[in-house]
């Protein structure tokens, strides 16, 4: 996977940082050495990762962390913020009727990725139909049919034709009933004028919507000529970065985004048709940076909190939650939301700072021991009155007593209990005024500020 290892050395390093709340020159260069090695290693451009590192030393130290945050979640999230800018936004593909040129050298992954494309389309209930026009390569036919016949998708091909132009003409006809047409081409070695001249007769006789260049994730720093020569025929509005699931680096087909202030489209993940991922610039950095995927994690919650709202009577906005106090209700909602998530571990891995093989260092029982936890301040909170549960910050020690006797917990657990609403509510208290109060955008603010380490707040500070 591209730039595999950056994100477990950069964890190492950003882990020498926990615990400090301020951050030295000496510690950013760390950073941003370890952020350099893994960059031009995976064949990302000097220049390229020169202009990156130079970004987040001067931010890092510049830009004043958010209250509560520690120098690792400061860095960390405008590292994440510099990478997401570096990989740049996914190409803008409408879900309507469109024609789609590919591009790209022999072997890179173009007739392949037509029958993925053509398979991701028609998931997404469009009428794909792939038209090849590979006069070049033997087998070409062939190997498109199948492919799309695997992928359940039209397809147009005629291997009696040479006139790569005219099968082109010939396709659109012949599939006219289809939303998406999909054009395949023939690749060759090396970029030969022939080839050029090729591509441009049947991007005149095609008239695509938009074109995308094909790459193999193998590819170094010839990405940038080969990206550049189609940039100046035809016009490259996306890449398809292919074989992503082998040992490629993939920092040439970044160079090559670059190169043509193009976009990345898709990630081709393996042979099969459906071993396709749109590509999404967040999703994709917090991974690689193991800090799970925020997205992912985001619309999870908003579905468990839909659940949890369908077992309350109550009516229950987690929006609410914004507006006013953050009472202990809101957090045993939150609790019960993080129930209804699913295995404790695997929601873990999505919660920014502690996914990435966090769980595999723990010992076996630290997570039969924080669930254990969240069950006993459910029983604690089951001892407490309406008046307690609304408003716990009038506890005093005396009730801290009462309610511990009742639920058959000790002191110790009411008062970590206390102490975790607190932090909880001080968190909230930051996403207040954040305007419409949209969960993805405070989830991402909890990966910024929260960081999963006691202290944190939010979903992380529960563990
Ligand atoms: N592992 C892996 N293999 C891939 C992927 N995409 C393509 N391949 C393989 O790469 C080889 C070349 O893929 P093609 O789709 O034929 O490439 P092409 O650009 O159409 O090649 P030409 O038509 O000869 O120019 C095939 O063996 C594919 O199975 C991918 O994402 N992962
Ligand atoms: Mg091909």
């Amino acid at each position: 996977m591209v730039l595999d290892d950056l994100g477990s050395s950069l964890r190492g390093t950003l882990d020498t940082l926990r615990g400090k709340s301020r951050i030295s020159e000496e510690d950013v260069d760390e950073v941003v050495k370890e952020i350099q090695r893994s960059l031009l290693q995976a064949d990302v451009e000097v220049s390229l990762v020169m202009d990156l590192s130079d970004s987040i030393k001067e931010r890092s130290l510049e830009e004043e962390p958010p209250g509560g945050t520690t120098a690792r979640d400061h860095v960390l999230r405008i590292v994440y913020e510099e990478l997401v800018d570096l990989v740049g936004e996914s190409t803008d593909l409408p879900l309507e009727s469109q024609t789609i040129l590919l591009a790209g050298l022999q072997g890179s992954g173009k007739t392949t990725s037509a029958a993925k494309m053509a398979w991701w389309f028609s998931k997404k209930g469009l009428r794909p139909a792939v038209i090849q026009t590979d006069t070049f390569r033997p087998g070409a036919y062939d190997q498109a049919k199948q492919m799309c016949e695997r992928a359940e998708v039209e397809f147009y091909g005629d291997p009696d034709e040479d006139d790569p132009v005219k099968i082109a003409r010939d396709g659109l006809d012949a599939t006219e009933d289809a939303d998406v047409h999909i054009v395949d081409t023939a690749g060759r070695h090396a970029l030969e004028d022939d080839l050029i001249d090729e591509i441009e007769d049947i991007d005149r006789a095609v008239d695509p919507d938009r074109s995308l260049l094909v790459l193999d994730a193998a590819i170094g720093q010839g990405a940038k000529d080969q990206a550049r020569q189609f940039e100046d025929s035809i016009g490259i509005d996306g890449v398809i970065i292919s074989k992503l699931d082998g040992t490629a680096k993939g920092g040439g087909a970044l160079t090559a985004v670059n190169e043509t202030g193009s976009t990345i489209a898709f990630l081709g993940t393996g042979e099969t048709v459906q071993d396709i991922e749109r590509f999404e610039p967040s999703g994709f950095i917090s991974r690689l940076l193991g800090m799970g995927d925020l997205k992912q994690l985001s619309e999870r919650v908003e579905r468990a909190m839909e659940e949890s709202m369908v077992e309350d009577d109550e009516e229950w906005d987690p929006e609410d939650m914004l507006k006013g106090e953050f009472t202990l209700k809101d957090m045993r909602r939150q609790m019960q939301a993080m129930n209804n998530m699913g295995p404790l571990d695997q929601v873990m891995d999505m919660i920014p700072g502690m996914g990435g093989g966090i769980m595999d260092q723990l010992p076996d029982d630290a997570m039969d021991v924080t669930q254990d936890r969240l069950r006993h301040f459910e029983v604690v909170m089951d001892s407490m009155t309406e008046e307690e549960l609304e408003n716990p910050r009038g506890i005093g020690a005396s009730q801290v007593r009462r309610i511990a006797k009742g639920s058959g917990q000790d002191e110790e657990t009411v008062r970590e209990l206390l102490q975790q609403h607190k932090m909880m509510a001080q968190t909230m208290k930051q996403f207040q005024g954040m305007g419409d109060g949209d969960m993805q955008r405070m989830m991402k603010k909890m990966g910024g500020g929260g960081g999963g380490g006691p202290g944190g707040g939010g979903f992380g500070g529960l563990f």
